[in-house]
């Protein structure tokens, strides 16, 4: 599939700290250290709606996380995959009266505007799960001849009892697990499982629905956590630095993700961090599709919002927290929008210096975005009161607002 247009990221004079992000398996802070080249993995979407916040605020996360690692002058090898069959895309298909391939591809298009309108770089490789169908299939025929799958009645499940490291990224208690399993696609009531969490690696052909060759599985389709690991296991092999997501696919998709790739491979650990953002709600519930409580980028973009807004919104709050979507968090960014245009559109102004150097530390701080936007307002502030003639400063603002916060002025 391909990705989306990049857009310019401005150098910057000298060089970014490394980033200290908190990391869901350990549960605290570490300092990530990737080597020449930083390797990022980020579950893509489920193609059946439109871009909502609570997705792009997600992705806003790791884009910041691109950002400070090209400040320290690495590269990033991104990888994002988008699940294009799976059982809510064939659910709203069939509910419209719809063709779940057009419905996949159209919903995918317009997730591509809405990533390039928000200024969030595009992955190296941005892959679906139906044209990983090839290498998901031999995967899952390895986990079963190894003894780490089981057949149910045609379906392949994975058996969690196969990993020594299964429930290392959530820290869950089995009673939890099972939960979230069965709010979150799983089916742990189904009768003939060993454990109630193993997930499904391949789901025998139903009638009716789209199936795929599976050589000795038979025909069928992919489960959803051996999709990642398929793509991730394709470009990067095991180690690679960060898995991200927001935090409902901590379980049972990572944990699930982990012990698939771990029980192929005998290696540990699949992701060297697995960093989660909060949850985005609307009218105090979780901005689902499923829920239908969305406020979509689309629709914003389509009333006349500048997408420079809509990303400050999405910065002005702490990338780990939930939140709420306002049309106060909307109507505060266009007016901090403004404010900063006007700041830099004059010839001159206060040194912005410490200004790099702050918003450099807030980021490199778990992504201290609010933080950084509070750096950018005291300079703005500061200007506005009239002090400094440094002719280079408005541009030095212009460019690291954009290179490292995304935010074209
Ligand atoms: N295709 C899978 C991942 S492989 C999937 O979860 N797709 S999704 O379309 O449901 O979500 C895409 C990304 O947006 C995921 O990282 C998910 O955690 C995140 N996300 C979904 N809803 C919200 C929300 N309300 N707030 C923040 N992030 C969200
Ligand atoms: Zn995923």
């Amino acid at each position: 599939m391909h990705a989306w247009p990049a857009s310019e990221v401005p150098a910057l004079p000298g060089s970014g700290r490394d980033l200290r992000i908190h990391d869901t398996a350990t549960g605290g802070r570490v300092t990530l250290v990737p080597g020449p080249v930083a390797r990022l993995y980020v579950c893509g979407i489920t193609p059946y709606d439109a871009t909502h916040m609570g997705h792009a605020a997600t992705y806003n996360a790791f884009d910041l996380v691109q950002r400070v690692w090209l400040d320290t002058k690495r590269q990033v090898h991104y990888v994002q995959n988008v699940t294009d069959i799976d059982d809510p895309l064939l659910e709203r298909a069939a509910a419209n009266g719809d063709d779940w391939e057009a419905l996949a591809q159209r919903e995918t298009a317009l997730f591509r505007e809405d990533m390039t309108a928000l200024r969030l770089l595009p992955p190296r490789h941005y892959v679906g799960a139906v044209e990983s169908i090839p290498k998901i299939v031999p995967l899952v025929e390895r986990l079963r001849d190894a003894g780490a799958a089981y057949e149910l009645e045609g379906d392949i499940y994975f058996s969690v009892a196969s990993d020594a490291h299964f429930g290392e990224v959530s820290g869950l208690d089995a009673e939890a697990m099972r939960l979230l399993s069965a709010e979150r696609g799983g089916d742990p009531d189904r009768p003939g499982k060993k454990n109630p969490v193993d997930p499904m690696l391949w789901m025998a052909a139903r009638p009716g629905e789209p199936s795929w060759d599976g050589a000795s599985l038979g025909p069928g389709r992919p489960g959803w956590h051996i999709e990642c690991v398929a793509i991730a296991l394709e470009h990067f092999g095991m180690g690679f630095d960060v898995q991200g997501g927001g935090s409902d696919l901590i379980f049972p998709h990572h944990e699930m993700g982990a012990s698939h790739a771990q029980a192929l491979t005998g290696e540990h650990p699949f992701a060297k961090s697995y960093v989660h953002a909060g949850m985005v709600a609307l009218h105090g519930e979780k901005m689902s599709k499923s829920k239908g409580n969305l406020v979509f980028v689309s629709a914003l973009r389509r009333e006349g919002v500048d997408p420079a807004a809509i990303r400050l919104a999405l910065l002005s709050h702490h990338y780990r927290a939930d939140w709420e979507w306002t049309d106060a968090v909307l109507a505060e960014a266009v007016e901090r929008l403004g404010r900063w245009r006007a700041a830099v559109s004059r010839p001159d102004g206060p040194s912005a210096d410490a200004l790099l150097a702050e918003v450099r530390e807030a980021l490199a701080d778990d992504l201290d975005a609010p933080a950084a936007l509070a750096a950018v307002d005291r300079w703005a502030a500061a200007q506005a009161a009239g002090g400094g003639t440094d002719e280079g400063a408005p541009g030095l603002v212009s460019r690291t607002v954009d290179a490292l916060l995304g935010v074209a002025l």
